[in-house]
């Protein structure tokens, strides 16, 4: 089994541009650091549309909704096909709204398996077009994922289009949810609307702060996030950038302070990435635009190395066992 890089550069669903060049300046802090990672493996692009022009008429709670819909197929196409060919996604991403994608992808792929997801990151992403504050997608993912809506706390209604191109995310692929609460970790997420704090609470997601991240450790984490994660077959990894502390996080769009240490990130990805049952594991939300000398890709190229190479140690062990 290999492991294939997926670019997956759209970053309509930010409310800043720029995350489309996540993946380049991860290339060249690599390279910068004599690093020969973007040698070793593979690598495809899913086409993007950010060519297209902000309208704040159109889709006003979900911008760029329609053109996200289109990009979303074929990254879910592209991650289903992946896994089909027996290869391990890394995924590169820009904005984080792609995550939906990913999640039918893997479900496609795998029809009559259970999907687990941690989601590493400052935002629960559990908005929708009735809840959200701003109208990025990158804040829906999970909740398309979800299949919800959580009208229980709607604060707006979404004309006929946008409610039309909504349903269509959460029915991405194949119809009906793709995940279930009980199977959804958050971790160092910290900057929540009330609505989303709601929801969570109301389906009993599995919510790990920062003070129980740095009382227990990544060992003991890892082992209590898998017992919580025991009736899933596949596990999806998910990390923004920005769960890391906005010391370390100035290149994203949305940096949030009391975050992840560097090396906080680094152990978590890699003591979560040694379990078999992980199948995909994506990295997103740089925005070099919003740096200085490109520090956000450096920090985060550490920790994907360290990433790849828990993945790379358990592909081996995976072949060893499998002989
Ligand atoms: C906020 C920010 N919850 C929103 N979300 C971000 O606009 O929905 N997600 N930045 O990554
Ligand atoms: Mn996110
Ligand atoms: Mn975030
Ligand atoms: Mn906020």
């Amino acid at each position: 089994k290999k492991i294939k890089i997926l670019e997956v550069r759209s970053e309509l669903g930010a409310g800043t541009r720029g995350s489309s060049l996540g993946p380049d300046a991860l290339r060249i802090a690599c390279l910068n650091q004599g690093s020969d990672y973007f040698r070793r493996y593979n690598s495809v692009t899913v086409p993007d549309l950010n060519y297209v022009l902000f309208d704040k008429d159109h889709f006003p709670l979900a911008h760029h909704l329609d053109a996200i819909y289109t990009v979303q197929k074929s990254v879910a196409s592209t991650v289903e096909q992946t896994l089909r060919f027996g290869e391990f996604p890394i995924i590169l991403s820009g904005d984080h709204s792609s995550a939906n994608a990913t999640i039918a992808g893997i479900k496609a792929a795998y029809p009559s398996k259970t999907l687990g997801v941690i989601w590493i990151d400052a935002h629960a992403d559990i908005h929708s077009p009735y809840t959200t504050p701003s109208g990025n997608v990158h804040g829906m993912p999970l909740a398309a994922a979800l299949g919800e809506d959580n009208r229980a706390c709607q604060r707006q209604q979404p004309d006929a289009e946008t409610e039309f191109f909504w349903r269509r995310l959460q029915n991405l692929a194949e119809p009906g949810p793709k995940l279930l609460p009980q199977h959804l970790v958050y971790v160092a997420v910290r900057d929540t609307e009330p609505e989303e704090e709601a929801i969570i609470e109301r389906l009993g997601i599995r919510w790990i702060r920062l003070p129980e991240i740095q009382e227990k450790g990544s060992r003991q984490l890892t082992r209590e996030i898998y017992e919580h994660l025991r009736f899933c077959d596949l596990v999806y990894i998910s990390f923004d950038v920005d769960s890391l502390d906005s010391r370390f996080s100035k290149g994203t769009g949305t940096p949030v302070e009391d975050g992840l240490f560097l090396s906080e990130g680094e152990n978590l990805c890699q003591d979560l990435l040694e379990n078999s049952r992980v199948v995909c594991f994506e990295m997103g939300e740089i925005n070099p635009t919003l740096d200085h000398e490109n520090t956000m890709a450096h920090n985060a190229f550490g920790i994907l190395e360290k990433a790849t190479a828990a993945i790379e140690k358990r592909l081996r062990l995976d072949e060893v066992i499998s002989r």
